[in-house]
């Protein structure tokens, strides 16, 4: 048995990808950019992590663009963040399948707990505090999000942050993904890794994890 589950959060603890979607699309919509990223095209930006960064690689895949400079990138994610604020405010974003009971069982079988993500402390406590409550946080013993770290996933950097915050050996922990740039970050820093399959994901190859589940209800 694990000492430490590791949890990300987009894709894993909620299919928050879809809302992210439609946050960046309203961002564009309010910056006059007649962009709109439909699902296929938003599953194969997935593969750049971070929401700054897909917006960056997604203007320089256009052939004719408009300059689109730092500041631009930077007002349109705080549009996006806003909005996906407001989105999981609604209450349309439950946590998955069997997420609650897996973090309650585990709470009471004395593992401890973590978040190692992309996103930001914002949408993180957006969404824990909608699903569990306003002291969620106190139950985590370290959160680690994209960028309090130098490189974002598939690099290890955030799953290194949290081994070293929990004082704690990769072998003794499992990371609980969604992703192959998550599977990846976790494996590079020695984790072993649980997938539980999401909506974008749903046909990559994650053969890789140790186990991969369609979701993590029945798992406790
Ligand atoms: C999540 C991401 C994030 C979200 C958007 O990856 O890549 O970029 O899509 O969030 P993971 P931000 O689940 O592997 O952590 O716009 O806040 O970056
Ligand atoms: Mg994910």
């Amino acid at each position: 048995r694990a000492a430490a589950l590791i949890f990300d959060v987009d894709g894993t603890l909620a299919e928050t990808e879809e809302l992210h979607r439609q946050a960046f699309n309203h961002a564009f919509v309010r910056h006059g950019l007649d962009w709109h990223w439909d699902r296929a095209v938003y599953k194969d930006l997935l593969r750049v992590t971070g929401g700054k960064e897909r917006i960056r690689a997604h203007h320089a895949r256009l052939r004719i663009a408009r300059p689109l400079s730092d500041e631009d990138i930077a007002e349109l994610h705080r549009v996006k963040t806003a909005h996906y604020a407001a989105l999981i405010e609604t209450g349309c974003c439950p946590l998955r399948p069997g997420v609650t009971d897996l973090l309650t069982a585990a709470k009471a079988r004395g593992q401890r707990l973590a978040i190692a993500t992309t996103t930001s402390h914002g949408n993180i406590d957006a969404l824990l505090s909608r699903a569990l409550g306003m002291r969620w946080a106190a139950d985590f013993d370290a959160i680690v999000a994209g960028d309090d770290v130098r490189h974002k996933k598939p690099a290890p950097d955030v799953y290194l942050e949290v081994l070293a915050r929990l004082k704690m050996e990769p072998f003794d922990c499992v990371a609980i993904e969604d992703s192959a740039n998550g599977l990846i970050a976790a494996s590079r820093a020695n984790i072993p890794v649980l997938i539980t399959r999401s909506m974008f994901f749903r046909d990559d190859d994650l053969g890789a994890a140790r186990l991969v589940l369609d979701d993590l209800s029945g798992l406790r």
